[in-house]
């Protein structure tokens, strides 16, 4: 197997993809980074690897894997030693299935918006209905963790890792209130401590330093 890994270090995608091949054991052969700021994944070249002109795309062998959510289940399921991080039961799959529409239905969207007012200078701070979007997205977490440690039930998945990806860069945007978002809080704690956090970590700081650059250019 040879696995490229078509990237850029602050996507929350790309960390998602990391930190399950990491919690998988199983190695990138090759990772390429794509220069979004320079509009590189416009190019005719990358739009044919994939249409949506997003990363992470994957490439397994010459079988190419697009979005995050569709790559995370694609690593568990063709190299998970076992099923523990993408259960092959089907009610608990349905589970982390709804964490991964989670994330890419509700939460990241607002992240997205969020982070393009910032780099394409149109708003400095989130907008109202970002604002009210965000605290949808906090609402609708803290109940997933009510009575569960973790985001799809009591163990830990693949959905956990595109969840914390998308939170951690959100945390910075609208930070999360320890008091009124007490489960959140403690599952973010608690991701942190996996011994391969840093894949999150690496690309967390870079996002927030590239959002940081961008802020600095409004008046
Ligand atoms: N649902 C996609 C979203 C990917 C996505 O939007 N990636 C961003 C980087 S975080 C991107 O490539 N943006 C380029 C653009 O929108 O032009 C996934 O999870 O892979």
């Amino acid at each position: 197997m040879v696995l490229i890994l078509y990237m850029h270090e602050v996507s929350p995608g790309v960390r998602a993809t990391l930190l399950t091949a990491a919690a998988l054991g199983i190695n990138i052969d090759k990772k390429i980074g794509v220069d979004l700021i320079n509009r590189e994944h416009f190019g005719a070249s990358f739009t044919k690897r994939n249409p949506a002109r997003t990363v992470p795309s994957l490439e397994d062998d010459g079988f190419i894997v697009n979005d995050s959510h569709v790559i995370l289940p694609y690593l568990a399921d063709k190299y998970g030693e076992n099923d523990d991080l993408y259960p092959k039961d089907l009610q608990k799959r349905s589970k982390v299935n709804y964490i991964l529409q989670f994330d890419n239905g509700i939460l990241f969207p607002v992240l997205y918006s969020i982070a393009m007012n910032i780099y394409k200078n149109i708003s400095k701070e989130p907008t109202e209905k970002d604002l009210d979007a965000a605290y949808r997205a906090y609402d609708i977490l803290e109940s997933l963790l009510d009575n569960h440690s973790y985001t799809a039930g009591d163990f830990l998945s693949i959905g956990d890792f595109s969840v914390i990806t998308t939170m951690s860069s959100m945390n910075h945007l609208v930070p999360v209130d320890a008091k009124e978002y007490r489960k959140i809080t403690a599952w973010m704690k608690m991701m942190k401590q996996l011994p391969y956090y840093h894949y999150n970590q690496d690309g967390l700081e870079k996002h927030i330093a590239l959002l940081e650059e961008y802020r600095a250019k409004f008046e």
